[in-house]
């Protein structure tokens, strides 16, 4: 009787210990793999971004850790859809801004945006003077979510 329950709950035990690894490796699967990332770090220094390519899923809420290591202010600026800034950054580009953050020299910040819903590459560059000709620009490339996922 005794031997029979031992054995009994010994089985049950493998059984849920199996049932917890099949449900982690389940877990572990569907949570890696081609899954987009919605955190991302962002240096900026004088003057590039590193990354200067970004990849992030429509739609969903981006946190952007950035660390200026430069000397002067530098601003992030996405563009709308299909334009850019041409060879230079200045007043006629702001309607075109899609969202922008401002980090000063030496600081670290996190900020938050809420990325496109329309797929596509979004132009990306510095919106302080003289440092789009420097060569301080990029991309935000936009996945339709069901993209990567499946
Ligand atoms: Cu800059």
């Amino acid at each position: 009787m005794c031997g029979e329950f031992k054995l009994f709950t010994e089985g049950y035990m493998k059984l849920s210990v199996a049932a917890l690894w099949f449900g982690l490796s389940l877990l572990l699967f569907s949570c890696g793999g081609n899954k987009l990332r919605t955190t991302i770090d962002v240096t900026m220094s004088d003057y590039k971004f590193t990354p200067n390519v970004i990849t992030v899923p429509a739609g969903e809420h981006i946190t952007l850790n950035f660390t200026n290591t430069g000397f002067v202010s530098h601003r992030f600026v996405i563009f709308e859809l299909g334009v850019t800034a041409g060879t230079s950054f200045g007043a006629e580009d702001d309607g075109n801004i899609y969202w922008f953050y401002e980090v000063l020299p030496g600081h670290e910040d996190t900020a938050l945006f809420t990325a496109p819903s329309e797929p596509g590459e979004y132009f990306l560059t510095c919106g302080i003077h003289g440092h789009l000709e420097a060569g301080m620009k990029g991309e935000l490339i936009v996945i339709a979510e069901n993209d990567g996922a499946k």
